[in-house]
This record gives C-alpha cells, sequence and structure tokens, in this order.
C-alpha cells in the first residue's frame, strides 16, 4: 500500500485550496481571489483502493503582523516538517520570485521528496511557460510539473509523480470514506467565510472570523447559528449592509452550499459582532 501525508505550500493565491480540491473532485476548502483565505491546515483525504494520500492544504507563507499570522505561519511549518512529500507550488500568472526560489531550492536540499509546481498555465502564452520553465531548470529541482488547478491540466501526471515518492505501508491511516479531519461545523463556517471573501471588499475578510454557536439537526432540517464576528463597527456595517442586503446574499449563497454539503434543508442564522483586535489575542483552537 502507498500511504502518506502530502503538504502543498507556497505563497497566499498561489492556488493550494483549488489545486486540492479538484484532486479530490470535491470542495472541501475555500476558495477566494483575496489574500490569506486559507488560516489553518485542513487534511483532504483521496483514498483510491490502495493507494491513500492526505493532503495538507495550509495557510500561504507571508509575513508576520500579528498573532493570527503567526499562527498560519507556523502552521505551514509543521505541515512541511511533518509530510511524506511537499507540493510547492508557485503561481504561474505572476512573475517569478527569485526569493522565492532561494528558499525553495534550502527546501528541497532538506527535504528530496519535493515537487515544484508551477500553477496557473492557463494563463501563460506556450513562450513565457518555455521562459518560466527554463528559469526555474536552473534550480536543479528535478520534479517540476506545470499545471493549471483551474483547467485540470496535468492533474494526473502530478497525481502519479506524488504517488512515487508516497512511502509503503500496511495498512491506511483513515477510513476509505473519509475526505477530512474537520467537523461539519468547521466546514459550515468556512463557507460563510469563503461568502464574505467574495462579497465585501479588501480590507474587511481578513479581519473577520466565523464560529459556529449553535447546530441542531432533525431528520429533515438543519438549524445552525454562526456568529460573523469583525474588527470594527464600521466593518459590522459593511457586511450587513443597506436595509441588510449584503447580509442576505452572503447568508443565501452559504445556506445553498451548506445545504449540498449536509444534504438535508438548512435554516441560517447569522449574527454579525464586534471584537476589537481579536487576530492579536491568542489564537484559541476554533479551527476543529
Ligand atoms: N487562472 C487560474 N486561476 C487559478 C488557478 N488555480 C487557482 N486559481 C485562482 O487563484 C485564486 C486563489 O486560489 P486559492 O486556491 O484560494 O489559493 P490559495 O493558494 O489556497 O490561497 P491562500 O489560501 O490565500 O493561501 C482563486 O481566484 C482561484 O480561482 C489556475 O490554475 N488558473
Ligand atoms: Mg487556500
Amino acid at each position: 500500500m502507498k500511504v502518506g501525508y502530502v503538504a502543498v505550500i507556497g505563497k497566499t493565491n498561489a492556488g493550494k485550496s483549488t489545486l486540492i480540491n479538484k484532486l479530490l473532485n470535491y470542495k472541501l476548502n475555500i476558495v477566494s481571489s483575496k489574500k490569506q483565505t486559507t488560516r489553518n491546515n485542513i487534511l483532504g483525504i483521496l483514498t483510491e483502493n490502495d493507494i491513500q494520500i492526505i493532503f495538507i492544504d495550509t495557510p500561504g507563507i507571508h509575513k508576520s503582523k500579528n498573532q493570527l499570522d503567526r499562527y498560519m505561519n507556523k502552521s505551514v511549518r509543521s505541515a512541511s516538517e511533518g509530510a511524506d512529500v511537499i507540493v510547492y507550488l508557485i503561481d504561474g500568472s505572476k512573475k517569478i520570485d527569485d526569493e522565492e526560489l532561494k528558499n525553495v531550492i534550502n527546501l528541497y536540499k532538506k527535504n528530496n521528496n519535493l515537487i515544484l509546481v508551477l500553477n496557473k498555465i492557463d494563463m501563460l502564452t506556450k513562450e513565457s511557460l518555455y521562459q518560466i520553465l527554463y528559469e526555474i531548470n536552473k534550480t536543479k529541482i528535478k520534479n517540476v510539473v506545470p499545471i493549471s488547478s483551474k483547467k485540470k491540466i496535468n492533474l494526473n501526471e502530478l497525481k502519479y509523480m506524488i504517488i512515487d515518492f508516497l512511502p509503503e505501508k500496511n495498512s491506511l491511516i483513515f477510513d476509505q470514506d473519509e475526505i477530512t479531519d474537520k467537523s461539519i461545523k468547521f466546514l459550515c463556517s468556512e463557507i460563510v467565510r469563503e461568502k464574505i471573501l467574495n462579497f465585501t471588499n479588501q480590507e474587511i475578510p481578513h479581519g473577520v472570523k466565523c464560529e459556529v454557536i449553535n447546530y441542531d439537526e432533525n431528520k429533515k432540517l438543519v438549524n445552525i447559528s454562526i456568529d460573523i464576528i469583525c474588527e470594527k463597527e464600521s466593518h459590522k456595517s459593511i457586511i450587513i449592509g443597506k436595509n441588510g442586503i449584503s447580509l442576505k446574499r452572503i447568508g443565501s449563497s452559504a445556506r445553498i452550499e451548506i445545504e449540498k454539503l449536509v444534504n438535508k434543508k438548512v435554516m441560517l442564522n447569522l449574527f454579525v459582532k464586534v471584537e476589537k483586535d481579536w487576530r492579536n489575542k491568542p489564537i484559541k483552537e476554533i479551527f476543529v
């Protein structure tokens, strides 16, 4: 059996969460065009017969400004240290960052089971793709795969390369039908956060956290209450919007997605609250 952990790391917005969702064929992780969408490590488990790939989705590597940032960067370090394989994702639609390449080379020296993945090649011309691959080849990293997560280009090639690196084991780590280590409540709170990322402007999503405060279920219906906690009164007004229009939009689009997740009708109650400077307080384990 081939079984092991694969840390997917890289800068924010490189497409790590999108890649894992596409490989799992399931929308597990939230995705957005805003920076720092993923905040903690999330396992995405792909089991095919006697192969189990346990992907660790990680927050984007970035400079620490507050407790939340430090928590996020620590999550990336612990994921890469504990993994059997590292998939390092670079955003091909952006100019190559030499500093970043140096860091990848250093990481490769410590762990040869590193695959350098150039994502978003759907946004490149053939000429610029060859130019970038030429630059990357200078790093002497052996395992380089150009892909597009969004358009599902070369994903099987990447998957087979990952499987090659996985260790042989006598048994699976997770049951065949398990898809993540996270609870339904956590996934619901993330879906609401994704809608806030999509429906509000730059500054607000970074200062928002979502917490399920009530989850009641019967045969037909799930009743879920979620606190949306932001940092300023002005942010609260923006999230709610004129006559509640923005909150309604966030709520109805989250509800549709949560209904797919729990496979039942959902009653979703959202409460917007202010907790000043929460990102600078010790991060308790809300991420389960
Ligand atoms: N064109 C194109 N866009 C992509 C591709 N992969 C991801 N994206 C987009 O890139 C943006 C960021 O994607 P995410 O998957 O959230 O990126 P991430 O690396 O998980 O970001 P963080 O969680 O903030 O670290 C989204 O708008 C995606 O739709 C791709 O292959 N091609
Ligand atoms: Mg992400």
